[in-house]
């Protein structure tokens, strides 16, 4: 049955009502009505939405308390790279930025900046489509996020339909989730009256709960969000500053910081620094330092990149927490490179807001430098993500033999000349800091971390191939190389410790579909040293195909933008070798293949240029991302709603609303076979 007209009316007031009820409450701190009224407004329009599912939209606040749970987070490409920033930590980081900024802008004059708190959050993009919030992602690796749409629709200060006008008709909008410092404890309080853990710090809690399955969760866990940025669709906006843009942001229903100002040249930075430093307890929040920003965007433009940050901004972090305590032992970690680093095992100890029980010692010639030893008490510093680390001892409470305090109980510390995980020699280039392993894939402890990097969610992203099985797998002599990886089964791995006939399906089942993938997600796995992902992603681009990358030499490498000699010379010295080539070319046998052209074809085929296509559900062997980048590479866009625009809908298992809606909308719909054969047929032109 339709619902008469005034009954539709009254839904959309419903609606607007509440979602200013919930701006004025989640947003501005300032509820407008009482929260019995706004309880009985919110269940009239349940009661409707129930009566008359058609009346239920994207946008109702009803919408806000959940979906059905997720397998597993679908990837997400953001429709304009998502940045990191540089860091500063002194006052002559801050001036030297100013400085290359007026040097960028070639101007003699002081530089307005837009300054604001550095939120200790998560980066997120949300997408609005003609004003309506449509999907979000987590930043990822800066191009592909995981989209955890449902989680960022249960967060109240979100708004689900921009107020106001002057919004692109495709808008991306960026900041940072976060949970406020009293709704943390209060959270905790809770968590451990049910006798669950509790969270160890309000990061770790917005992180915990944006990444539920089971959005239902997320909606029980308060949330916040602030917008500090746009992605694509900036350029239409109708703002000359980044000042404006916050203001715009806020006349759009987001959250911004209160803090925000605008100050002129170095010295107002650092003013605003000592003021944010003065305030940083009694904010409601946790922040890790101060973000500037040049407030003119023209002039951001003008400025623009280097590599993944802009040149126009910086991060001011505050200093790093510092604490005392017990070194245990010194251990030494064999990397994935063959890397010794020696680490200090600490008595347990709580600083930024965690319990550290180790800190890396970086290598041999700083333990020498700081003379490190068991049983010392040392300062470890811990500042945001970066490993923490021991910064000095303490020399008067080193544990001496004799009273005078001249013979120390514990010896310097010595590298082994060793490696004590495969028994090869540990060597140490006459420019280096860093002394390793020579075993290379013979050694245990490499071979385990290089498993883990190829199989990690960024490279091969094989889900289940965790440390555990990793060890397992390694120690009972069953893969050697990566593409041993290829050739297990189900029973093979159902007769190791803790694998179960159903997570041995599972992991083999994640091997097979990892199979299909892109060529820069290929070249991160192989682990090459200085080969970070955005270097993999962009010698993908340059090469298109790995025999020309193999076939490259020093000078065809150095033509790959950021391609510098040192990362030239690391990826000649590993493809060179003939194991290397040969694990190269097993992975290739076992069924490991990315779209690329066909070999001599001057350009990938343009079968679907000028094409819209939208994927939804699961589809049987390629991942999400995959075939964007196929349908990419055949000149087609993935757009994430249907629309009588949209050429084809490719639907897997659990397709949902999209799949409606092109059924709606007679729009052609394809399962994977049948995008593989459209694909196909721009091979065969
Ligand atoms: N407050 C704030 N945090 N933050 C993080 N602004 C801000 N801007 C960022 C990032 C990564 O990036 C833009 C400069 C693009």
């Amino acid at each position: 049955m339709q619902p008469a007209s005034e009954v539709v009316q009254r839904a959309a007031d419903l609606r607007a009502e509440l979602a200013r009820h919930n701006h004025a409450y989640y947003v501005l701190d300032a509820p407008s009505i009482p929260d019995a009224e706004y309880d009985r407004l919110f269940r009239e329009l349940q009661a409707l939405e129930n009566d008359f599912p058609c009346l239920l939209t994207a946008d109702s606040p009803t919408q806000r308390v959940g979906a059905a749970p997720l397998k597993a987070f679908p990837a997400l490409s953001h429709g304009q790279a998502m940045l990191s920033l540089n860091n500063a930590f002194a006052a002559s980081e801050v001036d030297a930025f100013d400085q290359r900024v007026r040097d960028g802008l070639d101007t003699l004059s002081t530089v307005d900046y837009a300054v604001e708190p550095k939120f200790d959050g998560l980066a997120i993009s949300l997408t609005y489509e003609d004003g309506i919030f449509v999907r979000g992602a987590t930043r990822g690796d800066g191009a592909t996020g995981e989209e955890v749409t449902p989680n960022l629709r249960t967060l109240r200060c979100l708004p689900l339909r921009l107020q106001g006008s002057g919004w692109p008709s495709r808008l991306e909008v960026r900041g940072e989730v976060l949970m406020f410092k009293a709704d943390f404890e209060r959270l905790n309080a809770r968590q451990r009256a049910q006798g669950d853990k509790a969270f160890v710090n309000p990061r770790n809690a917005a992180a915990g709960s944006l990444r539920q399955l089971d959005s239902r969760i997320t909606a029980r866990r308060p949330l916040s969000f602030f917008a500090y940025g746009l992605g694509l669709g900036a350029t239409a906006v109708d703002v000359r500053t980044q000042g404006e843009m916050l203001d715009r942001l806020a006349s759009w229903g987001f959250p911004v910081a209160a803090e925000r100002r605008v100050v002129t040249g170095a010295a107002g930075l650092l003013d605003y620094f000592a003021d944010i430093a003065a305030l940083r307890s009694r904010l409601p929040y946790d922040i890790d330092g101060v973000v500037y920003k040049v407030n003119r965007l023209d002039w951001q433009e003008t400025l623009g990149f280097v590599s993944r940050a802009p040149r126009f901004a910086i991060a001011h972090k505050f200093p790093a927490e510092e604490a005392l305590t017990v070194v245990l032992g010194i251990d030494v970690q064999v990397g994935r490179t063959g890397a010794m680093t020696p680490v200090a095992r600490l008595q347990p100890v709580f600083v930024g807001g965690v319990t550290l029980t180790n800190a890396t010692l970086h290598n041999e010639d700083e333990v020498r430098r700081k003379d490190v030893r068991v049983g010392d008490t040392v300062i470890v510093r811990r500042a945001g993500d970066v490993i923490p680390e021991v910064v000095a001892i303490v020399a008067d409470k080193r544990p001496m033999r004799d009273l005078l305090g001249c013979e120390p109980v514990h010896d310097p510390f010595e590298l082994p000349k060793i490696c004590p995980e495969c028994g090869a020699t540990v060597t140490r280039g006459e420019d280096e800091a860093i002394a390793r392993c020579s075993g290379g894939l013979f050694c245990p402890a490499q071979r385990k971390q290089a498993l883990l990097h190829f199989a990690a969610r960024r490279a091969m992203d094989i889900e289940g191939l965790g440390d555990k099985l990793v060890d397992q797998l390694v120690d009972a002599g069953l893969v050697h190389t990566p593409a041993d990886l290829y050739a297990l089964t189900v029973d093979t791995l159902a007769g190791l410790e803790r694998m179960g006939e159903k997570s041995a399906q599972n992991l083999v089942a994640a091997i097979e579909q990892s199979k299909t993938t892109t060529l820069g997600r290929f070249i991160f796995a192989l682990g090459i040293r200085n080969v970070g992902e955005a270097t993999a992603r962009d010698l993908a681009k340059h090469f298109g195909q790995i025999d020309a990358l193999l076939a490259a030499d020093l000078e065809a490498l150095q033509a790959v933008p950021d391609v510098g000699p040192v990362v030239a010379v690391s990826l000649r010295t590993f493809l060179q070798q003939t194991h290397n080539r040969d694990v190269i070319a097993a992975l290739q046998q076992a069924g490991v293949h990315w779209p690329a052209p066909a070999p001599g074809a001057p350009l990938p085929a343009q079968v679907l240029a000028g094409l819209t296509l939208v994927l939804t559900g699961t589809l049987p062997s390629l991942k999400r991302d995959a075939a964007k980048a196929m349908i990419e590479a055949a000149g087609g866009k993935v757009a994430g709603s249907v629309s009588k625009k949209t050429a084809y809908v490719v639907a897997g298992e659990e397709a949902g609303s999209k799949l409606e809606k092109a059924m709606e909308l007679k729009v052609p719909v394809l399962d994977e076979a049948g995008l593989i054969e459209l694909l196909q047929q721009g091979e065969n032109t």
